[in-house]
């Protein structure tokens, strides 16, 4: 998605959200949600039109269309400045507990002067909540137990999601400034970390003072917070703080060491170092007697000259990675190339799908993958789920179209998990799928044991073959359920279910640390876009970057197997279901 789309989107989405907190009217509310919905729908670069071609956009009225051009000319929505200042801040960060919503927020605001996390605690803990209108014991259990859910520092850390389009934006309009020879960004977002304090951008120059300049008159740029010679740290529009460093060619491989950290990996590497006479920082690999350059042009001479292999970013935790490197036995990471399908999707089969069955297969075909899993929501998603009769029809569909796309469509469905395991249709109509993912959309709040019977039980139907975005957590918006992670994997070997690392950057679920205890457990693992639109199967990389950072290998993952390699895997799941009842 262009980069002014995807944040014009934010930007409307946020409007809704101050003025369902400011207490407008629902259609008010609602307007906004549509130019949200319309601004990210849209497939042209709204940053580059102007205030007549936009209004002709599906979907965009003049009133729209004029917010857009301010935008363009200001970052940022005038209404949306204005909201900010109004709504009280404390009112935010209310709603960002689960099953609090704009109302209720506004009636502990309003009532008991509750702004902040703690206050709420407080009211709860004092018993004044109970007493509010219309808010009962039960709601106050329940605030109590979501309340425990928050998770208090993902105010403080961006989701990856929030940054990847600045980031690259900022990062292609870096690398086309002259003088410049290469640009990447480090740090966390190198190492695919799910949130990150801030963006660490190396450039390599022989001009670093002209570059930095121009970087620092970047119009994405809103403030510059300090300046010098070969540093430079701004803040972009989104609040996003961005360290520049300019490096000479010859330290280039030096600096992406040291930069792309993590600062537990350097100081492992640094001691590593040490022992073998030598200092390494950010401009080279030293010998300590005769000072001379041993390595800093390239990363791998680094790795190399410390008897090393070369260490993929993700690995870089001090989780064992340096050891590894140093006896051979670094993973045989899975890597994007090897991905060969995606087993999770939507078309507009099921309402929140954006695109056509044909578009999403032309969009997967185009990411070099050989099959394509169709996944519409199931029916017992009340709001956009499919009728088993619409599967059958959609099922005749894919069979005229098999021969039409450039991907092996598999015939697949996103059951939904009900409270006690049970599923959408009955086994008869779930046999007919090629590939089902089941996974939890509802009663979130239930506690670990609750969770993880409902999942062991899905996962022990024959038709389910992944469970998705295994505890429902959204990144800077609420955290995953817990669930007994031991246990789950016991069943997922025990049945030979797979569980998917959703790649939704909003997601990514498994979470890298529950993928390095799924592969040490060796359970299968599937990498899945649950792509909604066609531009959303290009978030693989996140979820390949997840597993990478939980030590996947090429051999974990089902869909890095052939399209018979996937039937074999699920025939193996029905027959084993079947010899066990
Ligand atoms: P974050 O918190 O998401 O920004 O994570 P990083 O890893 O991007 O951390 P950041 O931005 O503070 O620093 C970027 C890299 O610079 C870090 O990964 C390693 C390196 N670095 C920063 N401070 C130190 C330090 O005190 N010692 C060493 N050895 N490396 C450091
Ligand atoms: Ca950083
Ligand atoms: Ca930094
Ligand atoms: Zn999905």
């Amino acid at each position: 998605m262009p980069w002014a789309n995807e944040e014009l989107g934010r930007q409307f989405g946020e409007i809704a959200e101050l003025l369902k907190l400011s207490g407008a009217d629902r259609f008010r509310v609602r307007a906004y949600e549509r130019a949200r919905d319309a601004v990210n729908a849209a497939n042209v670069d709204l940053g580059a039109l102007g205030a007549a071609e936009l209004a002709d956009l599906p979907g965009i009225g003049g009133s729209t269309a004029g917010k857009i051009v301010e935008f363009q000319n200001n970052g940022e929505i005038a209404m949306l400045t204005e909201l900010r200042t109004k709504v009280p801040s404390g009112l935010v960060t209310l709603v960002r507990v689960p099953g609090l919503g704009p109302k209720t927020a506004r009636l502990l605001y309003d009532k008991l002067g509750v702004d902040s996390l703690e206050a709420l605690r407080a009211a709860l803990d004092e018993g004044h909540v109970r007493g509010l209108a219309g808010l009962g014991l039960k709601t106050e259990e329940k605030l109590r137990a979501s309340l425990a859910r928050v998770d208090a520092t993902a105010t403080q850390r961006m989701p990856l999601a929030d940054v990847i389009g600045v980031a690259e934006e900022f990062l292609a309009r870096v690398r086309a400034l002259p003088g410049v020879r290469d640009a990447v960004l480090a740090g966390s977002y190198r190492r695919v970390r799910d949130t990150v304090k801030d963006l660490d951008l190396l450039v390599a120059t022989d001009t670093p003072v002209q570059v930095l300049e121009a970087v620092a008159g970047d119009e994405l740029v809103r403030d510059v917070l300090a300046a010098g010679d070969t540093k430079l740290t701004v803040r972009t529009l989104r609040e996003l703080q961005i360290d520049v460093r300019a490096v000479e060619p010859a330290s280039w491989g030096a600096a992406l060491v040291y930069f792309t950290g993590s600062k537990a990996h350097n100081v492992r590497i640094r001691e590593r170092a040490l022992r073998r006479g030598a200092t390494l920082n950010e401009y080279g690999l030293f010998s300590r007697e005769e000072g001379d350059h041993l390595a800093g042009a390239g990363e791998d001479d680094i790795y190399r000259a410390l008897g090393l292999e070369w260490i993929a970013p993700a690995l870089r935790e001090d989780r064992g990675e340096v050891d590894a490197a140093a006896n051979g036995a670094l993973p045989e990471l899975v890597t994007l190339d090897e991905l060969r399908g995606d087993l999770h999707g939507h078309s507009d089969w099921s309402g929140d799908g954006k695109a056509s069955i044909d578009e999403m297969a032309t969009a997967a075909a185009a990411a070099g993958l050989d099959f394509w899993a169709v996944t519409d929501h199931a029916e017992a998603l009340a709001i956009n789920g499919l009728t088993a009769a619409q599967f059958a029809d959609r099922r005749e569909v894919l069979a005229r179209m098999a021969d039409e796309v450039g991907v092996v469509l598999l015939d697949g469905a996103e059951l939904n998990i009900g409270l006690h395991g049970e599923l959408d249709y009955d086994d008869d109509v779930l046999a007919l799928f090629d590939f089902c993912v089941a996974s939890v959309h509802t009663a979130l709040e239930k506690d670990a044991d609750a969770q993880t019977a409902r999942i062991v039980r899905a996962m022990r139907h024959p038709s389910v073959h992944a469970i998705g975005h295994l505890t429902g957590r959204k990144i800077g918006i609420r955290p995953g359920f817990d669930v007994h992670l031991d246990r789950i994997l016991e069943v997922a070997l025990e049945t030979g279910t797979a569980l998917e690392v959703n790649a939704s950057p909003r997601r990514l679920d498994l979470s890298d640390e529950m993928v390095r205890r799924a592969v040490d457990a060796g359970v299968t693992l599937t990498i899945s876009s649950d792509a909604h639109t066609p531009s959303e199967i290009a978030n693989l990389r996140f979820g390949v970057g997840t597993a990478q950072r939980g030590w996947a290998q090429v051999s974990d993952v089902l869909n890095c197997r052939d399209v018979d390699g996937v039937r074999e895997f699920v025939a193996r799941k029905r027959a084993r279901a079947g010899s066990s009842t």
